[in-house]
């Protein structure tokens, strides 16, 4: 069977804003599932997990189905690569070692299949206000991450759902106005994203495709050099994956 690689983002799994955790782990399990014979190459553009953080002898609770799913798929061979959004930012030596999976911070520029594609989460890929970069340089900083380790996660957990909850239901219970505004923002942010692949593209012409996650909303726009910036959409409402087969790229949505 021809191999191909998949691309998927935002699955937000143990969003504690968001009903039925449970069915969109399994339906994340079932598409893994469908496509492990097919796979040779697995990419997670971020946000996979709503939070994330490391303990250097323990980690959170959950996520059982899926993991075991991702560390099947990489014993039987295939790539799986996850690079880290906004909400997971806390993978240290934990996802690496226990799935096998090969973790990223930042934009990758990768062969997939004999094809040059550059990926990003998509936050922090333009230049953004001080508050944002402040927030950005203190959630990487190691200091900052070993006093915050030392805080009892009885508190941090429920500190970063609250955050979490907060900034989502924000952003999912507009109307009117307030809605336009918002997806005024979204525009404004895949405008920003299609500059910087298409500047990327001009000075990297054997790059073919330039593929985002964060906005969630699901995009494939042509560049200027011929290459294509995709934007992989969601899993909290839209279940829609990229399938590259080492020509052709096409954006799907997963029924199952
Ligand atoms: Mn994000």
């Amino acid at each position: 069977m021809e191999k191909k690689a998949y691309f998927l983002s935002d699955t937000h799994l143990g969003a504690a804003y968001f009903p039925d955790s449970r069915e969109r782990e399994l339906r994340v399990v079932r598409f893994l599932d469908s496509i492990k014979d097919s796979a040779a190459e697995i990419y997670l553009l971020g946000d996979v997990l709503d939070y994330w953080y490391e303990y250097r002898y323990v980690v959170p609770r959950g996520y059982t189905r899926f993991f075991g799913k991702l560390a099947e798929l990489s014993d039987s061979g295939v790539k799986i690569t996850w690079l880290i959004g906004n909400h997971d930012i806390w993978i240290f030596d934990y996802i690496p070692t226990e799935l096998g999976v090969r973790v990223v911070d930042g934009t990758l520029v990768t062969d997939v299949l004999g094809t040059t594609m550059l990926m990003a989460h998509g936050d922090g890929v333009w230049q953004h206000n001080t508050k944002f970069r402040i927030l950005r340089s203190l959630f990487r900083n190691r200091l900052c991450q070993h006093l915050f380790a030392a805080i009892h996660p009885r508190w941090t957990v429920a500190f970063a759902n609250a955050w979490s909850r907060h900034s989502r239901s924000s952003a999912t219970s507009l109307t009117g106005e307030a809605l336009q505004r918002h997806d005024a923002v979204v525009d404004r942010n895949i405008d920003r994203l299609l500059q910087f692949s298409a500047d990327y593209c001009a000075s990297h012409p054997e790059c073919r495709f330039c593929l985002f996650g964060h906005i969630h909303r699901t995009t494939d726009l042509p560049l200027p050099s011929g290459a294509r910036m995709i934007i992989l959409g969601d899993w909290l409402t839209a279940f829609t994956y990229a399938e590259f087969d080492g020509t052709d790229m096409t954006l799907k949505k997963f029924n199952g």
